[in-house]
């Protein structure tokens, strides 16, 4: 990958679910050396710290089905304008969260700049539910969707214009816990996913090279959006959603280096980073060890 210059964006997000403490995912990233890692690979680095998000106890819940609507509307409304400012300085935008609902926002600020985005969505989860097919009305798992052009128009239309993405240009690697609407979609929607019965029988590395082939065919740009409970949670405890039976560390590692050989990736965000739930801040350390390696770090 060229040495684009990077800017790190915080994202406390944490309406999208439940639990407490994943805004201070953007800190323990942080504090786990990330920006530190960065320049000793020899990227200039610049943070443009937090962007503001409503605490849950000072805002309404609104409509159960879709938790914290209008809220989450805002901030990606902010968070997508922020990044894609950051896209027209030329630089990388390297977003930090929070919850997996803040991607509405990210990546409808990268995809107007590119015709055609290519998608890595690393998760255990589909975030391929709507509001009609959600068992919980959390919004982080409606984010794939909703990139897709799929689910309520609030959400859909930030930014001005839908969808951020297409179904042939995503792929999903890690899955393991799909909800029966979220089956459907994938069908409907003809979207591959990497379950983990594909990662074992075929390994990481081949999955990785059908997935690198598939977001780069017709596309101009590749986000990757990384989901810790991606991981097994014995490497990533600290996430709000854990499923056990996931990516290992060294898996997940060898997927960043071989996206960091494509040279592909044009924006990411690692997300889902609960410092509560963690044991030592060890899952943003994973964290930022799999910045390192998307980045080019190497052993030798
Ligand atoms: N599928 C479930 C739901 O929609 C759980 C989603 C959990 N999502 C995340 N993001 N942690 O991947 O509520
Ligand atoms: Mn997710
Ligand atoms: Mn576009
Ligand atoms: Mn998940």
């Amino acid at each position: 990958m060229e040495k684009k210059p990077i800017t790190i964006i915080g994202m406390p997000m944490d309406l999208g679910q439940g639990r407490r403490g994943v805004d201070m995912g953007p800190s323990a990233i942080r504090y786990a050396s990330a920006q530190r890692l960065l320049e000793q690979l020899g990227y200039e680095v610049e943070d443009i710290g937090d962007l503001p998000v409503p605490s849950p106890e000072s805002i309404q819940i609104g409509e159960p089905k879709l938790k914290y609507l209008s809220a989450i509307r805002q901030v990606c409304e902010h968070l997508a304008d922020t990044v894609s400012s950051v896209v027209e300085r030329k630089r990388f935008p390297l977003v930090f969260g929070g919850d997996h609902s803040m991607s509405i926002g990210t990546i409808a600020g990268v995809s107007r700049h590119y015709e055609n985005l290519g998608l890595i969505w690393f998760d255990a989860h589909g975030d391929l539910n709507t509001g009609e097919t959600s068992p919980s009305g959390n919004i982080h798992g409606m984010s794939l969707a909703v990139s897709l052009g799929t689910g309520h128009t609030d959400l859909v239309r930030i930014g001005g214009y839908f969808p951020k993405v297409r179904p042939e240009h995503t792929v999903i690697i890690g899955a393991r816990e799909l909800d029966p609407g979220e089956r459907t979609l994938i069908k409907e929607m003809g979207i591959k996913v990497f379950t983990m019965h594909e990662i074992d029988r075929i390994g990481m590395a081949r999955v990785m090279e059908e997935a690198i082939s598939i977001v780069s065919r017709g596309t101009d740009g590749v986000h990757l959006s990384l989901d810790l409970d991606g991981l097994d949670p014995k490497d990533a405890p600290g996430v709000g959603t854990p499923v056990p039976g996931g990516i290992t560390y060294r898996e997940s590692h060898l997927a960043m280096e071989m996206l960091a050989e494509a040279g592909i990736i044009t924006s990411a965000e690692f997300v889902e980073v609960n410092p509560i739930l963690d044991r030592e801040n060890q899952t943003a350390k994973v964290a930022v060890a799999l910045i390192g390696s998307v980045f080019g770090m190497k052993i030798l």
